[in-house]
């Protein structure tokens, strides 16, 4: 015989669903990759696990971020937009809301990819191989 008891009313799971999703956006989480890879070696590597390049919407999402990458450079997931290269787009396709570029950065339309060094950007050759900050998505991981 079938118990009733743990039947959960769709209202009750709307509102806990609601919790949940309210809870992870405001734990993004972030993975450090030390493998030196190409900016697309790196996405694809992010795909292949579910999870995307760097995307930051603020600045508290950012701050918390600089250790990994104090060291070495971290491509992160803004590039240029392939129609319009003056236009900057995350990975994700997500709007740029919130930027940390170095003085007089990006510099060069021609670099059309982005790293991350200490606390800031720099547009780059997307050829060039650096370490990787991640994006753990919705589908990773909880
Ligand atoms: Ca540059």
């Amino acid at each position: 015989m079938l118990m009733t008891s743990s039947y959960i009313s769709p209202f009750i799971l709307n509102f806990i669903l609601a919790l949940f999703f309210q809870a992870s956006e405001q734990h993004r989480r972030y993975v450090h990759v030390p493998t030196l890879m190409s900016w697309d070696d790196a996405l694809k590597y992010c795909r292949a696990n579910h999870m995307d390049l760097a995307i930051f919407r603020n600045q508290s999402e950012f701050k918390t971020q600089h250790y990994p990458c104090w060291l070495n450079r971290c491509w992160i997931g803004l590039h240029r937009d392939h129609e319009d290269p003056r236009v900057w787009t995350w990975a994700d396709g997500a709007e740029v809301s919130f930027t940390s570029w170095f003085y007089n950065e990006p510099d060069d339309l021609t670099e059309r990819c982005s790293f991350m060094w200490v606390n800031s950007w720099y547009d780059s050759d997307c050829q060039n191989t650096y370490e990787s900050l991640l994006t753990l998505t919705s589908t990773c991981c909880g």
